[in-house]
């Protein structure tokens, strides 16, 4: 097992990785920027190295400072979280070199999923569901037009090097076609310096379930069930829970058989989640694949009750998994607290946490780096605090959650809070009634 873990990374995930180290007795390094200098994370640690400016690009990103940190300290592997350098496959390419293990899978299975149009050929081979759509990359306005057609309208355009939503258009007839692929492509190069595009039937009001994978270093997967994570917001999910209210336990045999699939389909080592698309008539289709460990992986780690940055760790260390498939048990919700105005279009709401009480008590877990008298830094991503709610049913998950959310008390900053108690009595949410469009119409009261 490692002696010693650098985790590249900051905010709760850090601390995520901090606490499963202490317990695995495995001594932590956490890097931090001069923005982070009283951030838990540094504290919490065993040792702390500062490796840079606030700016994202001169710390956190700064792939020399933070290679200079593991050997200064001594780490013998790398831990990257989520975001930031954890799907890097360059960065996972020099902790190789430097024979510093990097916690996640090897740089060719990072790229092997990076890029869409190849991760699709790769799924159509291994017998996965995909979106009806071209195979390859399009290559003029006037392919694109010809496959429109062919496909049929909406269609939707994605760029190969995307993911999340950028550089993608959804088309509805052919009068828009032309425009939409030039904008597509433009925003495909600017953002990725790729401009590859391609194109798929648009599925229209679909639910974005996920299925978390575990795969080790001998070749066997397995699946972890799923996270319903339809409630988003601009590509930004809000709200995850397990098992989806939309699941049967047919859809989660088949779903679960085509994730391991997919991951076999790439010798997946590491823990994994494969993003499916699923239509109203409960037909399937895969999406991405993200070789990193979630935001939302926590409540999956309550509805089997199994810790999964352990196992991510020990797979790192070169362990076997169990091989076994893991079922919910209980019913787990989580809410994104956010520094931001649920009232003003969720505008960032950085500054000074002046008050501050976390929730407590049966059925209530609580991920976050934050305390009274903490600064957010305007720099990072806005979440300050993850609320998992577990019972037994979906129903007494909400009632807990909808308490939580009741007892928790933020000052200084705008927070996500709101939002949440609005949505956990909403009767379509309740009801389990929604898709990835349900946000769109939702109203702040
Ligand atoms: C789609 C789609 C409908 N049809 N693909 C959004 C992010 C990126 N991962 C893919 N996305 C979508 N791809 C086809 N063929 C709808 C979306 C989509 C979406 C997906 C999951 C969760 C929220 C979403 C919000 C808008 C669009």
């Amino acid at each position: 097992m490692f002696k010693k873990i650098l985790i590249a990374n900051r905010g709760e995930i850090a601390l995520r990785v901090i606490r499963t180290c202490r317990e695995m007795g495995i001594k932590t390094v956490a890097i931090y920027s001069t923005a982070d200098k009283d951030s838990l994370h540094v504290r919490f640690a065993d040792e702390a190295v500062c490796i840079g400016k606030p700016a994202s690009s001169e710390s956190y990103l700064n792939i020399p400072h933070i290679m200079a940190a593991a050997e200064i300290t001594n780490a013998d592997a790398i831990h990257p979280g989520y975001g930031f350098l954890a799907e890097n496959s360059k960065f996972a390419q020099i902790c190789l070199d430097h024979g510093i293990k990097f916690i996640g899978p090897t740089p060719e299975m990072i790229n092997s999923m990076g890029d869409k149009v190849t991760a699709k050929e790769t799924m159509i081979k291994a017998g996965v569901p995909v979106v009806p759509g071209v195979e390859g990359l399009l290559q003029s306005v006037e392919h694109a037009k010809a496959s429109a057609n062919e496909i049929g309208y909406p269609v939707i355009l994605k760029a190969t090097a995307g993911g999340g939503g950028k550089g993608m258009r959804v088309v509805w007839s052919e009068a828009e076609i032309e425009k939409s692929y030039d904008n597509a492509k433009a925003e495909a190069a600017a953002s990725f310096k790729n401009d590859g595009i391609y194109m798929e039937k648009f599925v229209e009001e679909p639910r974005h379930i996920e299925i978390q994978v575990a795969g080790d270093q001998f070749g066997n997967v397995c699946h972890l069930s799923e996270r319903d994570c339809s409630i988003q917001r601009r590509h930004q999910k809000l709200v995850e829970e397990s098992p989806s209210p939309f699941m049967t336990p047919e859809l989660r045999e088949k779903m679960g058989q085509a994730a391991i699939k997919a991951a076999a389909a790439i010798n997946y080592e590491s823990v994994g989640t494969i993003e499916f698309l699923v239509d109203k008539h409960r037909n399937f289709y895969f999406m991405e694949m993200n070789t990193r460990i979630q935001v939302e992986h926590c409540v999956t780690e309550e509805v089997i009750n199994y810790d999964l940055i352990k196992e991510q760790i020990k797979i790192a260390a070169g362990h076997k998994i169990s091989g076994n498939n893991y079922y919910p048990e209980m019913h787990a919700i989580e809410c994104r607290i956010n520094a931001e105005d649920p009232y003003n279009d969720f505008r960032p709401s950085p500054g000074k946490i002046t008050v501050l009480h976390q929730p407590g008590g049966h059925g209530v877990r609580i991920d976050s780096h934050v305390y009274a008298g903490y600064v957010i830094p305007p720099y990072y991503d806005s979440m300050i605090a993850k609320i998992i709610a577990v019972a037994r049913t979906r129903e007494e998950a909400i009632d807990t959650m909808s308490r939580a959310l009741s007892e928790y008390v933020i000052e200084g900053i705008k927070t996500t809070i709101p939002f949440h108690q609005q949505l956990m009595r909403n009767e379509d949410f309740r009801k389990g009634n929604f898709t990835t469009k349900f946000l769109e119409t939702f109203k702040m009261q």
